[in-house]
């Protein structure tokens, strides 16, 4: 099948930065990966459970702002990593905003992070790159729903989200809202 390319809006929007808060409703994203999938897995997590069987972030890919999934991290660290497939006629072109609108909780941790990593197919365009982190304190937008935000330099149709919490004492809860292409 011959693949499709979103139309690349909000480019203007390129520079907007990251730490910007959106609040939600359906029709969250401009690129939206409703229609792909999702995957996961984590260390030291608690909240999603991998025998369950169910797809615990597919509904971070529904295009609504207002549905998430949240999960624990830590006591002594933690890192969840979730993976968003695109439909699969839909690819996403190089330099869109893409990202994922989150909640990380408010504290101060000795280490906090969500970077991204997109991939087309099973070939990686893109390592360790957007999003925030704090290597003490914590991230901007902590506490609020945040987007944020990575643009690809190359074509992309699965963007990854690594989040990483270090030095908290108790278990810290995070929500995943959605995962957009485009924003
Ligand atoms: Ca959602």
């Amino acid at each position: 099948m011959k693949k499709q390319f979103v139309t690349a809006l909000g480019l203007s929007s390129l520079l907007a930065g990251c730490g910007v808060v959106d609040s939600g409703s359906s029709g969250y994203c401009a690129g939206s990966f409703q229609g792909g999938s999702t995957d996961w897995s984590c260390l030291s997590c608690s909240g999603v459970d991998a025998l369950a069987g169910d797809q615990p972030f597919d509904v971070a890919i529904d295009n609504d702002a207002g549905t998430s999934r949240r999960f624990q991290l830590g006591g002594s660290g933690g890192e969840m990593t979730i993976r968003a497939f695109a439909p699969s006629d839909t690819v996403f072109p190089a330099g869109v905003r893409a990202g994922l609108l989150m909640r990380f909780p408010a504290g101060s941790y000795n280490g906090v992070s969500v970077r991204f990593n997109a991939y087309l197919g099973s070939t990686p365009v893109l390592s360790t790159g957007g999003g925030s982190f704090a290597v003490s304190g914590n991230v901007d937008g902590a506490g609020s729903d945040t987007f944020y935000q990575v643009s690809p330099t190359a074509n992309f149709d699965s963007l990854e989200a690594v989040i990483t919490i270090a030095g908290n004492a108790e278990q810290a809860e995070f929500s995943v809202n959605e995962f957009c292409g485009d924003r």
